[in-house]
């Protein structure tokens, strides 16, 4: 049984309002979401790997020594981040549960700071990669930046959020503005009780 593209669990044009817009989700989404599950899948085709969940692919093709990352995990976790990024985002209102923002306060200092702190790492994340919120093995709340398709799934760490900041994810809304891109998604797309639930 091979990976497949989970549909948006909105519609294209649902996030429009708040600042990412159908385009962008229908060459994200549709197109370069779509190209790591086909890429993915074909390989991992006659490897070890075939049959194996998305995590222990991860896990186990993750080379914490390589300059780079081979082909079977960049689009492996690439399948995986995306997975995680649309459930990460809501069309509604979203009210941060009170467990994450007490949560927030006590790692950050406050909600604002864990925001600072989130945008920091995602603007200052050099190329491609991901700003990540994670909850470590003690219990800790911290904000992490990787490259590429790395996730904190490499390290043994619990994903409570996540930002795409390759240019794909904010090159047709916001052009070069990534730390726009990345304010925007955190005060208007986060549904922060998909968040409150991963902790
Ligand atoms: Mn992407």
């Amino acid at each position: 049984m091979s990976f497949q593209l989970p549909d948006l669990p909105y519609a294209h044009d649902a996030l429009a309002p708040h600042g990412m817009s159908a385009e962008t989700l229908e060459y994200h989404h549709d197109l370069h979401h779509n190209a790591y599950v086909t890429n993915g899948n074909k390989a991992i085709e006659g490897t070890k790997w075939e049959g194996k969940s998305l995590e222990e692919i991860i896990k186990g093709t993750y080379d914490a020594n390589a300059v780079a990352q081979n082909g079977i995990f960049n689009n492996i976790s690439q399948l995986w981040n995306h997975n995680q990024f649309w459930e990460m985002m809501s069309p509604g209102e979203s009210k941060m549960p009170g467990e994450l923002e007490k949560a927030l306060n006590d790692n950050f200092g406050s909600v604002d700071k864990f925001k600072a702190e989130f945008s920091a790492a995602g603007a200052g994340q050099f190329g491609s990669g991901w700003a990540w919120l994670v909850k470590k093995k003690d219990g800790s709340l911290a904000v992490t930046k990787t490259e590429n398709g790395v996730n904190p799934v490499c390290f043994d760490q619990t994903v409570l959020l996540g930002c795409d900041v390759w240019e794909h994810s904010y090159y047709i809304d916001f052009r070069n503005k990534r730390p726009a891109y990345l304010e925007n998604f955190l005060n208007n797309l986060v549904n922060w009780e998909n968040v409150a639930s991963r902790m």
